[in-house]
């Protein structure tokens, strides 16, 4: 059944029945998962809501400009970050918040904390938004090493242990894509109903893709192998035909047009910025999560994405991930580079 076809089933899955249904496999599970997951959706839905209406209520401006009410403004990025700190603490399941927009770590106080660990950007690519760029928010879950009460070495682990990741995607519609570690699948919100809707069961990316996705701008300081790779998409070597250049420079949309038409996003090093642009822990690791779980590759330039273990919270990483034969090819032109170097 294709994806329109399904949306319009009867037997709507929403997003906590799919949740309950994978937890219910889990005969040890306490239900901690849902609830936090139910609160990350509440402020998905808020973040879209808050998007949606972006030009006509104003919100976007600069942080600390004066409405006509003469209250103030906040930027739309410091309000869903806001939402979302407040929700994942209410939610009585966390003990440690690693956000993009604030410099230290949120340790939850003791009468609110729980077994997980949420590692996110609450609006990724706002750069974006006084142009209606599909925008995003990204998080990664982890479960806390033991029952101590959390140090920031829980949200220190290598991508490989995240117990969740996911993204939704503020665009035409609000998608909300997620891995529990089986698979990956595709939820849209139902305005109507305030539901998601499971739209994009089972996500598998497209083992090879027709598409690349960079910031070309930045070729001149790349290295030899990034160089190589984008050159033999626009002049193959054997033959076949260039491939097509994307790039939103929305990492949520560029990432997402990945997973279902195939193809690479890349954010390679540079001369200027040796560890390219993301973050490894709420933008690297939980697009890598997911794209593994789709049966691709993620891969940094020196190996697999989700190996990485992070030494501080907001460091950043290369990236090179997508469909599995796509990702297989740089990594060769990293092996050949370094076997020549050696
Ligand atoms: P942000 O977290 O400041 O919004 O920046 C992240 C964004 C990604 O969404 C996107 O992939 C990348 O930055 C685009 O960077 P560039 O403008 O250098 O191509
Ligand atoms: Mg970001």
């Amino acid at each position: 059944m294709d994806h329109a076809a399904e949306a319009h089933r009867t037997d709507l899955m929403t997003i906590t029945r799919f949740v309950l249904n994978e937890q219910s496999k889990h005969p040890e599970a306490r239900g901690d998962f849902t609830i936090l997951l139910s609160n990350i959706v509440l402020g998905c839905k808020f973040v879209c809501s808050a998007v949606s209406k972006a030009g006509l209520a104003k919100l976007i401006g600069l942080a600390g400009e004066i409405n006509v009410q003469g209250e103030e403004q906040k930027k739309l990025d410091v309000l869903s970050n806001e939402v979302f700190i407040k929700a994942l603490i209410s939610s009585g399941r966390t003990s440690i918040l690693v956000s993009e927009e604030n410099e230290q770590a949120t340790f939850v106080e003791p009468s609110k904390r729980g077994r997980y660990c949420v590692v996110f950007d609450p609006l990724d690519g706002s750069s974006n938004i006084d142009c209606g760029v599909s925008i995003g928010t990204i998080f990664g879950i982890y479960l806390r090493k033991d029952d101590s009460e959390g140090t920031l070495n829980d949200v220190l682990q290598p991508g490989k242990n995240m117990v969740a990741a996911g993204y939704c995607m503020y665009g035409s519609s609000c998608t909300l894509v997620l891995s529990t570690g089986t698979g990956v699948n595709g939820f849209t919100l139902d305005p109507s109903l305030g539901e998601f809707i499971l739209t994009h069961p089972d996500i598998k990316v497209p083992k090879k893709g027709k598409i690349y996705s960079v910031n070309e701008g930045n070729a001149k300081n790349w290295d030899e192998p990034t160089k190589k790779y984008v050159e033999r998409c626009k002049f193959p070597e054997d033959g076949s035909s260039p491939k097509s250049l994307r790039y939103i420079g929305s990492m949520v949309a560029d990432v997402h047009r990945t997973l279902l038409y195939g193809g690479i996003f890349m954010y390679p090093a540079d001369k200027k910025s040796p560890n390219g642009k993301l973050r490894t822990l709420y933008e690297v690791f939980p697009m890598s999560f997911l794209m593994e779980q789709a049966g691709g590759q993620a891969f940094t330039g020196t190996g697999r994405a989700l190996d990485i273990v992070p030494t501080t919270i907001h460091q950043r990483s290369p990236i090179f991930l997508g469909s599995f034969e796509e990702v297989e090819e740089i990594k060769s032109l990293y092996a050949a580079h370094e076997s020549k170097t050696l």
